[in-house]
């Protein structure tokens, strides 16, 4: 097993808990309804909501079979269709990275840089966060790390004008991605998200079509609270995929779940921890085995 699945795992120990009535071997026939109960408040502590709890408790008690393994299918059927990111082959894919104070999306930038690199592509940053000095020196740390270059003006500077300069530079110079980072937000503060709604606009004049993917970081420890982050920036900016963070700590991972059913949105990373290794790409099977009491976990208990 990767570590990074066993991180996962780790991380996600205590919304399994909650789910203990569906131990290998217990059929969904055997179950009462007592059980059910105890499963569907298991996936109401786990952050799945009470909406996405219950359908996902009455579509599993239609089928047949071990009872964690149709569980995990019928959460598999809550998540939309993976579609890969369409990286375009004219000019820079252009990646619009939002979400809430603090989620992480500087250091998931710092990643993805460095991955695209890794792919011996191009990368181009936007220091689009200029409320303080050190966000940028944040980003200029991990841009370098990664081998990408950046793009930051004075602090104060507008966020939109960063944005418009990235995006043109990124043109200019044939970058194969272009990363703009932004400040984090609360989605009540009108301002701020009037704000983001002005960077989306003038990329989108700088390279008409663009932002290609608007990524939503999201803290895997808020709870029920990601549901109207999601709704609010999906509405300001157009958010297009999500990357849940912090499934190593208080994250329950039913709200990826959650959120990815509710809005239809693909999750495209996880993270579980600070450092390079912690940002995967979302593998929905993994996910829900992670989740899930398994089989193979059980033997491996019962044989140590
Ligand atoms: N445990 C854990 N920490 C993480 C993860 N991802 C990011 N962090 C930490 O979260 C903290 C905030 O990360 P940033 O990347 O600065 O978050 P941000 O969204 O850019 O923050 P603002 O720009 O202030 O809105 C840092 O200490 C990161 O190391 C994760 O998956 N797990
Ligand atoms: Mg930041």
């Amino acid at each position: 097993m990767s570590s990074f699945f066993s991180r996962l795992k780790k991380g996600l120990t205590r919304s399994r808990e909650g789910l203990a009535q569906l131990m290998p071997g217990r059929d969904v026939e055997a179950l009462s309804d007592d059980d059910w109960m105890d499963i569907e408040d298991g996936l109401i502590m786990a952050d799945c909501g009470a909406e996405l709890s219950t359908a996902l408790v009455k579509s599993v008690r239609k089928r047949r079979g071990a009872s964690a393994e149709a569980l995990k299918s019928a959460m598999l059927e809550m998540l939309p269709k993976e579609k890969p990111v369409n990286i375009a082959a004219d000019g820079p894919f252009i990646l619009l990275v939002v979400g809430v104070n603090g989620t992480g999306k500087t250091t998931t930038i710092g990643k993805l840089a460095t991955m695209f690199r890794a792919e011996g592509k191009s990368v181009l940053v936007g220091a689009g966060d200029t409320f303080r000095a050190a966000a940028v020196e944040q980003l200029a740390v991990w841009v370098e790390r990664a081998g990408a270059d950046l793009v930051r003006q004075h602090e104060g500077a507008d966020p939109a004008a960063v944005a418009f300069d990235t995006v043109q530079r990124g043109i200019a110079r044939g970058y194969d991605v272009v990363i703009v980072d932004t400040a984090g937000r609360v989605q009540t503060d009108r301002g701020l998200m009037d704000e983001l709604a002005k960077v989306r606009r003038v990329i989108a004049k700088a390279s008409p079509g663009a932002p290609h993917e608007v990524w939503q970081v999201v803290d895997g420890g808020t709870g029920q609270n990601a549901v109207v982050q999601v709704e609010k920036f999906r509405e300001v900016a157009g958010t297009s995929g999500l990357i849940v963070t912090k499934l190593d700590g208080s994250g329950k991972g039913g709200i990826v779940l959650q959120l990815a059913s509710k809005f239809a949105l693909p999750i495209r990373y996880v993270g579980v921890g600070e450092t390079l290794a912690d940002l995967m790409p979302f593998d929905g099977n993994d996910f829900v085995s992670s989740l899930l009491p398994g089989q193979k976990e059980k033997m491996a208990e019962s044989g140590s």
